[in-house]
């Protein structure tokens, strides 16, 4: 089985029981001019994971193995956000420089051009943080056999936690990627890293990517 030196301990885990998901890598998160920096965030810090998601994402389409992307978005009459999320976020709904901003159909809401969906890859529309509330995401994981997840995406604390979270509650052992995971805070990666592995492993464990993809080349 292959084995990935991770934080607490290593990782172990069957390749066809195991799928790489990759969270929100929307425009409106990390496009400069977009909705995140709008919000006066620097994107590069969400921009650093795209080079070593790309490595990933052709190395575990060329081994063959199951990808799920998903999107954070609400319908275009907001029906699926609610008003306490409303609130705190007044600009979802609101037209950005890509379009109404977190909105299904809109150029911003969509997933970045580098790590364009291929051909059958799920994506999954989440009208929360975490992909697994008011989705299909547990029934497709179910209907493939997946025991294990590799988690990559943004942000780390935001959408990446509450997804682990979910994933780690329904019996998912989660595989956090700190390279390919990225916060617009720099304090936030850090800790959110740790608190995965904390505990002898919480929520899960951390490695790096490159560790992970020679261990399915192997
Ligand atoms: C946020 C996300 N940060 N995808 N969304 O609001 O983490």
């Amino acid at each position: 089985m292959p084995t990935v030196d991770a934080q607490p301990g290593p990782f172990t885990f069957q390749a066809h029981e195991t799928a790489l998901v990759v969270i929100d890598m929307q425009r409106d998160f990390l496009l400069p001019g977009g909705f995140g920096e709008s919000l006066g965030n620097d994107v590069a810090e969400l921009r650093r994971t795209i080079a070593p998601l790309t490595a990933l994402i052709n190395a575990w389409r060329a081994a063959g193995l199951p990808i799920i992307h998903t999107r954070e978005g609400h319908l275009p009459d907001l029906s699926d956000c609610p008003p306490a999320k409303l609130k705190r976020g007044p600009m979802i709904g609101q037209e950005g420089t890509f379009g109404r901003i977190l909105i299904r159909g809109q150029y911003g809401h969509d997933i970045i051009d580098e790590l364009k969906p291929a051909e059958g890859e799920p994506v999954v529309d989440k009208p929360g943080k975490g992909a697994f509330y008011a989705t299909d995401l547990d029934k497709i994981l179910d209907n493939d056999g997946i025991k294990s997840l590799v988690v990559t995406g943004v942000t780390t604390e935001v959408c990446v936690h509450t997804t682990v979270r979910e994933a780690n509650d329904r019996g998912y052992e989660c595989l956090v990627l700190a390279d390919c995971v990225g916060s617009y805070f720099p304090e936030f990666q850090q800790v959110g890293l740790k608190m995965i592995a904390a505990q002898g492993g919480i929520f899960g464990w951390v490695a790096e990517s490159p560790a992970l993809i020679a261990a399915i080349q192997e």
